[in-house]
């Protein structure tokens, strides 16, 4: 009840903010981009996880106003990286399914996009496969071909624990799969983990989609996914997510 109260205070005092963790593109080893992560620094409680507000920002009806606040963030920091002289391809943003299904969504991140002149394709949203796998989504499905038409990239989030089918994949306008750590974890070590890893980018592969490791914590685990045939990589094992700050010197070591 604390916390719900200063949520909409912790907001206006831009509390609540995106931290960032990188991803690499396994073909060259290079950065492909960052997933913004929403980050609450509470002055009294220290940093507090998405897991334990984000149902109270639901609850609260505050869910646009976060939206508004972690995207103005992730194309800040993706100008500061450009302005530094590093080559960041894009950023994804998480949209939960009330985001999603506000019509004014596509127009919104056009203008934050043309705000900060950047082109559609910098930036990805992050829909996840349990959003997919509802059938009252038709508004969901409208936005997102109307966001994938403007050039954003479309993520599936969490693929293989969801249920999503193979259509609303399509529907979904949906560019790249982001294969869920519960599949990667001992994936190098633990056959089985590493056949369901298999059999997911093979059907990704036959799809045309685009393919995301998450939760890569070891370089067992990274060498595995990229032998595989994995397009990119994220997880602690890389980096844990950082405040844009630490991005920097993140980036200036790892070129
Ligand atoms: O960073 P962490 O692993 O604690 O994130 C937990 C979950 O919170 C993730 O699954 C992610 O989808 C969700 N999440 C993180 N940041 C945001 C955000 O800015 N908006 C929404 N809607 N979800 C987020
Ligand atoms: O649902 P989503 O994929 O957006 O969630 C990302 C969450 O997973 C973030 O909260 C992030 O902190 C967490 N995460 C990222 N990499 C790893 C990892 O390698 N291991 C674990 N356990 N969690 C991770
Ligand atoms: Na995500
Ligand atoms: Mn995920």
């Amino acid at each position: 009840a604390e916390l719900r109260a200063g949520l909409e205070h912790a907001l206006d005092e831009g509390q609540i903010r995106p931290w960032f963790q990188p991803q690499l593109s396994t073909e060259t080893g290079e950065i492909s981009g960052f997933e913004a992560l929403a980050r609450w620094h509470h002055p009294e409680r220290g940093i507090i996880a998405p897991s334990e507000f984000l149902p109270l920002v639901e609850d609260a009806g505050l869910s646009e106003r976060l939206g508004e606040v972690i995207l103005y963030g992730a194309l800040s920091a993706l100008t500061r990286w450009d302005k530094a002289g590093h080559h960041i391809e894009r950023v994804a943003v998480n949209f939960s399914a009330s985001e999603l299904r506000n019509p004014r969504l596509p127009d919104k991140l056009k203008w934050e996009l043309d705000r900060f002149s950047l082109a559609p394709p910098r930036l990805t949203i992050e829909v996840l496969e349990t959003v997919a796998a509802r059938s009252d989504n038709d508004v969901i499905v409208t936005n997102l071909a109307r966001i994938a038409e403007l050039g954003c990239g479309i993520d599936l989030d969490d693929f293989g624990t969801g249920q999503a089918s193979i259509a609303n994949i399509r529907r979904f306008a949906v560019r790249r799969i982001k294969v869920d750590r519960c599949f990667v974890s001992r994936s190098d070590t633990d056959p089985e983990q590493k056949r369901m890893v298999a059999a997911i980018l093979s059907l990704c592969d036959r799809l045309g989609l685009d393919t995301v490791a998450e939760g890569v914590e070891t370089p067992g685990e990274h060498v595995t996914v990229a032998q595989l045939g994995c397009g990119h990589v994220q997880g602690f094992g890389i980096a844990r997510p950082m405040a844009v700050e630490e991005t920097f010197g993140w980036i200036a070591r790892h070129e």
